[in-house]
């Protein structure tokens, strides 16, 4: 399938999809060991207020709150109680008229209900005594933990929670079911994924077709994320990243007024937002029609570690495996290139490539750009430079979805610190890396999903070669 080749899923499909993630909760509750009939309970959060203002800051639902109930507004509680029929209710606000006269009409609680596949969903102002009945009871808490400092938010009074008894097992319990349930896409979130990726392409290809040494890297942002709107994104799925020199080192820097320069490189790392799922991508490009010998070294060095990540993706392989290869595979391409010295295996155990690629090759997307899950059970984060930005170590699986990004970067937070340049004496070319300071860096990123037979690469259809970036730069 290509990219342009993605259809939005029919209102059918998507309210079968909830319903499906709500049974396998519902059955992986009911199953556990105890669960003696405990209620389940996800709010949404609540809208935070800016100070000085009528307004809230922009709303962004709990992601576990969506991905269970579908529904995205703000003071809404999703409950499970096994012992009832029916055993799901959505307690969601219903818009009186002051809301009506200055938001606008709401759907009805019966349409909301048809909607999300709910057999009912019940307003808001329910919410209290329904919890009423069930004094005593053990519960576990999923989603926004706000209605306990803030249960006024939800029309609750002030202790209305304490009639429960919040178990933190339980909680702990459902919270990995949700987290393992959200790490394999189902078939309605891969729809919206590609949506993402097919906005993402449109953002990137006006960024790559419009920018002009003299542009602000602001402008070059808005141009994207004018694409991004126009081709069906909600938003921006993350703060984007366009800048340009040696800002390109700044890994999360942000677009300011900074000029674009002729013989300078230009990061973009954006990516669009649809239906609440991300896509994440980044392009690295010259500002002038071609790049230069030394850029395209690094280039070529950084598209082939990103192809063999790339290739190497599939069901069962550890996704740590995926991450030291690619600093194998910088280490060795920086010897030939004259940056490290020394062989490439002892260089990487001694951490000597993080000073040039000092994170990791990728994460988990879906709803969240980082998404949850990054670690399998028992495993932890190391504290290691080159491993300590790895969000993920796990063995990857048909429905994940992974970003594969390594970059290469003249950072010189690191590069100029006395520590280690002394670590690394004699690692490094020094001569040489002081000489390319300000040389800025390169990353390449796109979205993989692992599929049973491999991977497809849902970000493919985005310019990446060297001939393909140079002939959209003439
Ligand atoms: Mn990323």
């Amino acid at each position: 399938m290509s990219q342009s080749d993605f259809q939005l899923p029919t209102a059918d499909a998507v309210r079968a999809a909830l319903k499906a993630r709500r049974s396998a909760l519902a059955a992986a509750w009911d199953a556990a060991p105890d669960s003696g009939g405990g209620l389940l309970l996800v709010p949404s959060g609540l809208a935070l207020p800016i100070e000085g203002s009528d307004q809230p800051y922009a709303f962004r639902a709990h992601d576990d709150h969506y991905y269970l109930s579908g529904a995205r507004a703000p003071a809404q509680v999703l409950v499970y109680d096994p012992a009832a029929a029916p055993g799901w209710i959505l307690f969601s606000a219903v818009a009186d008229q002051d809301d009506r006269v200055w938001h606008g009409g709401t759907e009805a609680l019966e349409e909301r209900a048809a909607r999300l596949g709910f057999d009912a969903v019940s307003a808001l102002e329910d919410l209290g005594p329904w919890l009423a009945g069930q004094a005593g009871r053990p519960a576990a808490l999923l989603g926004s933990r706000d209605i306990l400092e803030r249960p006024i938010g939800y029309r609750l009074h002030p202790g209305d929670l304490d009639i429960l008894a919040f178990d933190a097992d339980w909680t702990a319990l459902l919270q990995e079911r949700v987290t393992a349930g959200r790490r394999v896409k189902d078939e309605v979130e891969l729809a919206y994924m590609r949506a993402a990726a097919f906005a993402t392409r449109a953002g990137h290809l006006r960024g790559i077709e419009r920018a002009r040494a003299g542009m602000t890297e602001r402008a070059l942002q808005v141009e994207i994320e004018y694409a991004f709107q126009r081709a069906g994104a909600e938003r921006p799925a993350y703060a984007s990243i366009a800048v340009a020199g040696a800002r390109c080192a700044v890994l999360h820097a942000t677009p300011g007024e900074q000029l674009l320069t002729e013989g300078d490189l230009v990061l973009v790392d954006a990516g669009a937002e649809v239906a609440g799922y991300d896509s994440d991508v980044t392009r690295t490009w010259p500002v002038g029609a071609a790049f230069t010998a030394e850029q395209r070294a690094l280039y070529d060095l950084v598209l082939s570690v990103q192809q063999t990540a790339i290739d190497a993706v599939g069901p069962g392989v550890e996704y740590r495996d995926i991450h030291m290869q690619a600093a194998l595979g910088i280490a060795e391409g920086l010897v030939d290139f004259g940056l490290l010295k020394g062989r490439a295996e002892s260089l990487v155990e001694r951490d000597a490539h993080a000073l040039f690629f000092p994170h990791g090759v990728g994460h988990l997307i879906g709803l969240a750009t980082h998404d949850v899950g990054g670690w399998a059970e028992g495993r932890t984060r190391s504290d290691r430079p080159g491993l300590k930005y790895l969000r993920i170590d796990l063995p990857l699986a048909a429905g994940h979805v992974v970003t594969i990004e390594p970059g290469i970067y003249m950072i010189p937070a690191l590069l100029e610190d006395p520590e280690l340049r002394h670590k690394h004496h004699d690692d490094v070319n020094w001569a040489r890396a002081d000489a390319m300071l300000a040389f800025g860096g390169i990353r390449i990123e796109d979205d993989v999903l692992v599929t049973a037979a491999g991977r497809e690469v849902l970000t493919g259809a985005i310019p990446k070669t060297p001939a393909e970036l140079e002939a959209l730069r003439r």
